[in-house]
């Protein structure tokens, strides 16, 4: 019989099934969370699911086989603008399209033989998670942990709808092209920023999380420390002073502008002066994101006001308004030293305000410095390497670090500023102007104000008669669903009709898996046993927000009593797995366009026509690049193991993975191998080297597996049935080293591994055997190698069984051909073996 995967793969699912094999269970084991970041339901699954589902594969299998109650579970992050947008697009309703697609995935996804408890899926839309994630907002706003302020947001003018930033493309509505605005909303907001320093702090306790991401999350929550201090106006009675935030008091020598967010309050006291206003008009013309503010030129306008310097009250600068300073950060006011800081420097140079150096390299004038530092392109200088040229007294004589921590006590001590500790972390913004997401459950009294809905109201789901032919949010329109009661005073009230960013979907999901079915967001008992995720695996994409906002709310749910106090930090340990790529196939139509071609289109470099396509190197699958390959395909034409196999061999795991069909057809051809080595085993003798050969492997794989090198236990695999296959082995001695291959290969490709258990004596199931032990005497390396002297001179080398007795090993190396060389006929007057470390031959 040949390898037929089509037949036996969905055989042993079902066995898998039927046994219950993946169903987790609490009992006496020590458990074991593993989880791979949850799916959008988009319509298909693709290679990288693949890949990121057979590691977690790999991990939950193995320890199962380890003794591990493990737990594995699979669910959907099911809200969000895509299925919005389909229902814009082509009609029908957003839930009908998502829960189409995670039918179809699902069905895409159990092919694949994944040991996943299928009895916890849930979807983020399903009414029972709405219900569960309102009575956690309402915990929480109990809490103190949410608050409701006025918040900018990016608005699109014609679609009539609030967008987040990542739908902000150049400044313009993803969808609608429009130029985007900026409009103050009242939003709630998780109070994360109260968290900033904790959450920052805790990353050191991450040792199971990749450096890089943990770098990532504290550059995100961006602890700075600086001085703020004030300036004194020139003439302003009504505004005496304006205080400034700034990480560089070092260079306030080199001071030559005060600029002000066009949000600031002394800007919004000169909104009366048109100039000002029209300025400020201009300037909300860019979004709100980090990124978007830092790449929009520059613009400015002088209010024509001045401030005084603090350590020479003589010296006057300007007061600017400048679009690229925010409101929210720092006190929403800069003074600018464009002699040290790129911005500050574009700006000073459009608006021919001075640019004075503070400091230069050693030996340097103040002119020097000054031309040094004036000329664009801007040159940053080391702040370790220079000498004051402007002096900031008591700081002059230090560097780097160092000088700002001088020009911060001299301000101190002159009592005219003050140390202080930033973050970058703002509060997040969780309202959303759109209808596809968990409703925020508080009303709107015109007595009460903003009232809580009450927890016996819960779930508030979406009505379902909505329509999406005009733009905006259909909640807003709907002729009834706003209307309700008031909880507090039974008076009419109005619902809130925004929902929530479906991050907050996806912050505790993970917590939710623990306990699918219960009435409160978490059962207690199971949250208790099952907490933490020992092993979470996904993408670097999520490295900042999602992760980020996970820790966050699992500090919520600890403060709320839904988690214990261990789970504040909820991932142990964080595995980011690299892409899956593949060639792209291009052509050029007559006008020297690219035309980009399926692979399957392809062959031996040219199209079915002949036309020679260009090949284009590896890069993430993309649709547009057409150079995809559906991993349902690959599963229908080879199966699900050779799919699996292909994914964990050719790279580790946190590096890309380029697709190849040769690579995929070798998978094939190995499995099928394996197979056959299986299928016809002989009598014949016991062959110790090859008992070695399997606990070599047991060794190898473990350890492998252990570190997340899945494609060296892959190697040692390959390695092992090489042995086999050379083996003289018969009978019991090869079915041994067989049962172990198929323990081995079970984790990676388990339904092959479930026959090749079968084929070789195997007592039930193998995804029920316990992982094989390596035997320590069949690891040890039983031959040794002896060095040849010859008259003193080493000349060879000899390697023989450790036990072997010395007058054998005198003959072999009588025997040698390069003993006998070097010899040259003269007769042997001495040979001394000692035992284990060296042969000497006396002619
Ligand atoms: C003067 C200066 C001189 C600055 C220099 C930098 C370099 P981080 O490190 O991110 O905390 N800044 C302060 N508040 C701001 C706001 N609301 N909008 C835009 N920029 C603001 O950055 C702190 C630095 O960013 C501060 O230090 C300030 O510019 C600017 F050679 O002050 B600095
Ligand atoms: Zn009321």
């Amino acid at each position: 019989m040949p390898y037929t995967p089509s037949n036996s793969e969905a055989h042993w699912q079902q066995a898998w099934a039927e046994a219950g094999s993946f169903t987790a269970t609490r009992d006496d084991r020590p458990k074991y969370y593993v989880l791979e970041m949850f799916p959008y339901p988009s319509g298909r699954i693709h290679m990288g699911h693949v890949r990121n589902y057979t590691m977690g594969d790999v991990v939950a299998r193995y320890k199962r086989a380890q003794g591990f109650s493990v737990l594995h579970p699979m669910g959907w992050d099911a809200f969000g603008m895509p299925a919005e947008n389909a229902a814009m697009e082509q009609g029908g309703h957003p839930r009908d399209w998502t829960y189409g697609n995670i039918a179809t995935m699902r069905d895409q996804l159990r092919p694949l033989g994944l040991s996943i408890d299928w009895s916890r899926e849930f979807a983020t839309c399903d009414d029972a998670y709405v219900h569960q994630q309102q009575a956690m907002f309402l915990d929480m706003l109990e809490a103190g942990l949410i608050t409701r302020k006025s918040a900018q947001v990016n608005w699109d003018p014609v679609d009539m709808t609030v967008l987040a930033n990542e739908q902000v493309i150049d400044g313009k509505g993803w969808r609608s092209g429009a130029q985007v605005e900026r409009r103050e909303l009242t939003q709630w907001f998780f109070r994360i920023s109260d968290y900033s320093d904790e959450l920052l702090s805790a990353l050191d306790g991450l040792t199971g999380w990749p450096e890089k991401v943990r770098t990532m999350q504290a550059n995100w929550i961006g602890k700075s420390r600086g001085l703020q201090f004030r300036f004194d106006t020139v003439d302003l009675p009504d505004f005496p002073q304006i205080e400034v935030y700034t990480t560089r008091p070092d260079t306030l020598m080199g001071a030559s502008f005060v600029a002000l967010s066009p949000d600031h309050p002394l800007v919004k006291s000169l909104m009366d002066r048109p100039d000002i206003a029209a300025f400020v008009e201009e300037c909300r013309k860019i979004g709100t994101t980090e990124e978007a503010i830092e790449t929009a030129p520059k613009l400015g306008f002088d209010t024509g006001l001045r401030v005084r310097h603090p350590l020479d009250p003589a010296w006057e600068l300007p007061i600017w308004i400048a679009n690229f300073v925010l409101m929210d950060y720092g006190t929403g006011a800069i003074f600018g030293s464009p002699a040290h800081d790129e911005r500050d420097h574009e700006f000073a140079t459009k608006y021919a305000l001075p640019i004075r150096a503070t400091f230069g390299q050693p030996g340097m004038s103040q002119e020097q410095a000054d031309e040094l530092v004036t000329a664009a392109p801007y040159v940053p200088l080391k702040s370790e390497t220079v000498t004051y040229v402007r002096g900031f007294a008591g700081a002059t004589d230090q560097t780097g670090d160092d000088a700002v921590t001088a020009a911060i006590t001299v301000a101190e001590q002159g009592g005219w500023g003050e140390s202080v500790t930033k973050f970058r972390l703002r509060d997040w913004g969780i309202s959303r102007q759109r209808y596809w997401g968990c409703p925020i459950p508080v009303v709107h009294c015109e007595t009460c104000g903003t009232v809580p809905e009450s927890k016996e109201n819960l779930p508030v789901l979406l009505p379902l008669d909505v329509s999406f032919d005009t733009p905006g949010n259909p909640l807003d329109r709907h002729p009834t669903w706003r209307q309700t009661t008031c909880p507090k005073c039974g008076g009419a009230a109005r619902r809130e009709t925004d929902t929530m960013d479906t991050f907050v979907d996806s912050s505790w999901y993970y917590a939710r898996f623990t306990s699918p079915g219960a009435a409160t967001p978490t059962d207690r008992a199971d949250a208790d046993y099952w907490m933490n995720v020992d092993q979470y695996i996904g993408g670097i994409e999520h490295a900042i927000l999602h992760l980020l906002y996970s820790r966050f709310f699992a500090r919520a749910m600890v403060k709320t009593g839904h988690l214990p106090d261990a789970a504040c930090e909820p991932f142990n340990a964080l595995f980011t797995q690299g892409m899956v790529t593949h060639e792209i196939y291009q052509t050029t139509d007559a006008q020297s366009r690219p035309v980009y071609h399926l692979p399957e289109d392809v062959s031996d470099g040219k199209l079915a026509d002949g036309t020679p396509v260009t090949v284009i190197p590896s890069a993430k699958m993309s649709k547009s690049k057409k150079n995809v390959v559906d991993p349902v395909n690959i599963v229908s034409s080879f199966g699900a193991d050779t799919a699996r196999w292909f994914m964990l061999s050719d790279s580790p795991p946190e590096r890309d993975v380029e697709w190849t069909a040769s690579g995929a057809e070798a998978a094939h051809k190995f499995l099928a191998r394996v197979w056959r080595l299986a299928e016809d085993v002989q009598d014949g003798p016991a062959d110790p080297d090859l008992a070695r050969a399997a606990h070599r492997a047991i060794a190898e794989v473990t350890k492998s597996i252990e570190t997340f090198a899945f494609n060296k236990a892959v190697a040692a695999l390959y390695t092992l049935a090489g042995a086999i296959g050379k083996s003289p082995a018969g009978g019991e001695s090869r079915r041994d080293a067989l049962r172990i291959m198929a323990q081995l290969m079970a984790p990676m490709v388990p339904h092959l591994a479930e026959d090749l258990w079968q084929m070789s004596g195997g007592t039930g199931m193998v995804v029920d055997a316990a992982w094989p032990q390596a035997d320590p005497a069949l690891l040890q390396d039983d031959s040794v190698t002896l060095p040849i002297q010859i008259n003193g001179k080493r000349r060879t080398e000899i390697t023989v069984p450790k036990d072997m007795p010395k007058d054998q090993i005198e003959a072999l190396v009588l025997a040698d051909d390069t003993v006998q060389r070097f010899l040259d006929g003269a007769a042997i007057k001495k040979l001394i073996v000692v035992p284990g470390r060296i042969v000497n031959v006396v002619a």
